[in-house]
């Protein structure tokens, strides 16, 4: 196989004759070539069967336990003028960063197959689909993208007829972590990334093209590339809201996409069309819909047991590749807070002992196939998406936002997704549970300057009178004693019926500085051990301490300069000097 585009072939000869691969493999994205590079892959060692009887068609890939995550501070938008990128990204100017990282790309592929691996993010025949091409020396890689995307032959056609594509070229290199980076170049489309054979780092299809070089071509083109996922609620009687919903790497999303009614609900469902990303466009009607240009999920896996995710928990018992879990004495893959087995192995293969940390890495991951959950929408392959009722962002904090609040008109509710916090998690190599800005849940993603993405955003309340409300929910608050107030997981149903509620204006809310809250009684709690006093505290708006979040937000926005919308600004100032008169 190969191609009648110019362009691909020039491109592909072009990087062979850099990197001097032994062979070189076009990938069809058939089951067959899926088989054959699994089967390969657990010859040579680099994965391994787990046990077939009880989790069929699963695998396990122990990383290099220096590559556990994504590396941020290794992470580039290299674009010709550095305020172009903003200092929410490391910058790198273009030509530099092309010489620095093509030296490490001189020869990394001897004695190795280059994979060439054609690939559609959105439904094949999605007007709002965008198209790539990964060329790494990774058979792990192509395993992952084969699930994540819709990859192969049919992707190569649409390429061949469009004739436009992200060029993404990877290799593991000698996974060093000193000769590691993943670099953006979104004026040329294209990404390079080296030495890292992780998620986000290698499977490249996912956060560097369709969030850091989607947002940039999504600015341009007048659309929304975003770190949301969608879901569908369904109400008893058969009416359907979709939200995206925006939270920080490892805060959840996952859990929210595939949420479980809790038994009280009975006759309500819930439906995942993604669990990660969304691209969001306006329609001819001023609508704004959703597609997910993921086919599969990259989910993290401790803490994913019958209670808290079981549509995940019986999701990933078949044909699922487990990255970097513990394994139990029968060989069957095991985690943290699984809640079944105990480990005998973790995931460095050592045997399991407590002194040397958890059995599963808390980053470890699961790769698998969407249509393999039992909530998974046949939208999610529609190729006008669907129409999104609500924007909920969130954060994980232990004070001061409240169980959720509704912004009072678009551009509030841009300030609020602006201000974004959240406490850092293990998805990143860094420091865990630090709070810091993260705003749209975007800070790791967005591929150009902060203030020209909010200036974006803006630009939709001009363009449209139809657009979703936007919300903000905090699920994690804590009492005095780090006791979460609120129970979570399903019974955040209760939360996401009153933001459906309000979109429809079913029902009133009070108006605070920060936006308008429900009452205590607004939210059901009817079979629920949550106390009135706590309803209470979860909703409560301490003025004092919004005074000092203000002014927080403010430098921060302030720390854009120049560039930073003024209608941002004054949002910030109206939300300011509400806080000045409340008591
Ligand atoms: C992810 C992340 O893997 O956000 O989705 O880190
Ligand atoms: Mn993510």
């Amino acid at each position: 196989m190969t191609t009648t585009l110019p362009a691909l072939k020039e491109w592909v000869d072009s990087v062979a004759s850099r990197t001097q691969p032994d062979r070189i493999a076009w990938c069809d994205g058939s089951e067959d070539e899926y088989r054959a590079l699994i089967d390969e892959m657990c010859a040579s060692g680099v994965l391994s069967p787990l046990n077939q009887d009880k989790y069929p068609g699963c695998y396990l890939h122990l990383s290099d336990p220096s590559d556990v995550a994504r590396v941020e501070h290794l992470t580039f938008v290299c674009t010709e003028s550095e305020q172009d990128a903003g200092q929410n990204n490391h910058w790198m100017a273009p030509d530099e960063a092309h010489a620095k990282i093509d030296t490490l790309f001189d020869g990394a592929m001897r004695g190795r197959t280059m994979y060439v691996i054609p690939y559609c993010m959105g439904p094949i025949d999605s007007p709002y689909a965008r198209l790539g091409v990964e060329i790494t020396d990774s058979p792990y890689v192509v395993v992952n993208m084969r699930l994540m995307t819709r990859m192969g032959s049919e992707a190569l056609q649409r390429i061949e007829k469009e004739g436009t594509f992200v060029k993404g070229l990877h290799s593991t290199g000698d996974l060093d972590p000193e000769r590691r980076f993943i670099m953006h170049f979104p004026e040329e489309l294209t990404i390079k990334s080296i030495g890292s054979g992780y998620g986000g780092n290698a499977l490249l299809g996912k956060k560097c093209h369709a969030l850091r070089i989607a947002s940039y071509q999504a600015r341009t083109e007048g659309w929304l590339a975003e770190h949301m996922l969608i879901v569908g609620i369904e109400n008893p009687e058969g009416e359907v809201h979709y939200l995206a919903c925006a939270f920080p790497s490892a805060c959840g999303k996952t859990n929210l996409a595939m949420l479980i009614p809790p038994e009280s609900h009975e006759g309500w469902r819930v439906w995942t069309l993604g669990d990660d990303i969304a691209w969001l466009h306006l329609d001819g009607e001023g609508m704004l819909r959703a597609i997910n240009p993921e086919a599969g999920y990259f989910g993290v896996v401790p803490g994913t047991n019958e209670k808290t995710n079981k549509n995940a928990f019986d999701m990933i018992r078949a044909d699922t590749i487990f990255t970097n879990v513990g394994t139990t004495e029968d060989n069957e893959p095991w985690w943290e807070d699984k809640k079944v087995g105990e480990p005998a192995r973790d995931w460095q293969g050592r045997d399991y002992d407590p002194e040397n940390g958890p059995a599963a890495h808390p980053n470890s991951r699961f790769t698998v196939s969407a249509t393999r959950n039992k909530s998974y929408s046949t939208l999610a392959d529609a190729p006008d998406g669907v129409p999104i009722s609500a924007i909920v962002f969130g954060g994980r904090r232990k004070e001061l936002a409240p169980l959720v609040y509704e912004a009072r008109d678009w551009n509030h509710g841009v300030l609020v997704g602006a201000g974004v916090a959240s406490e850092t998690t293990a998805a990143n190599i860094g420091e865990v549970g630090v709070v810091r800005r993260d705003p749209m849940a975007m800070k790791p993603f967005c591929g150009y300057n902060f203030a020209d993405y909010w200036s974006h955003w803006l630009s939709f309340a001009d363009r449209s009178d139809k657009l979703p409300k936007i919300f903000h929910v905090n699920w994690f608050r804590q009492d005095n004693d780090g006791k979460f107030l609120w129970p979570g997981f399903g019974e955040n149903l209760r939360v996401l019926r009153w933001i459906i509620d309000r979109c429809e204006q079913r029902i009133d809310a009070q108006e605070t500085p920060i936006g308008y809250l429900p009452r205590p009684e607004d939210i059901d709690t009817n079979g629920l051990d949550v106390k009135d006093a706590t309803m209470e505290a979860l909703l409560s708006v301490n003025v004092e301490q919004w005074r000092e979040e203000m002014s927080s937000v403010g430098e921060y926005l302030d720390s854009y300069g120049e560039r930073l919308p003024d209608a941002l600004r004054s949002e910030h100032e109206k939300v300011v000097a509400e806080l000045a008169e409340a008591s």
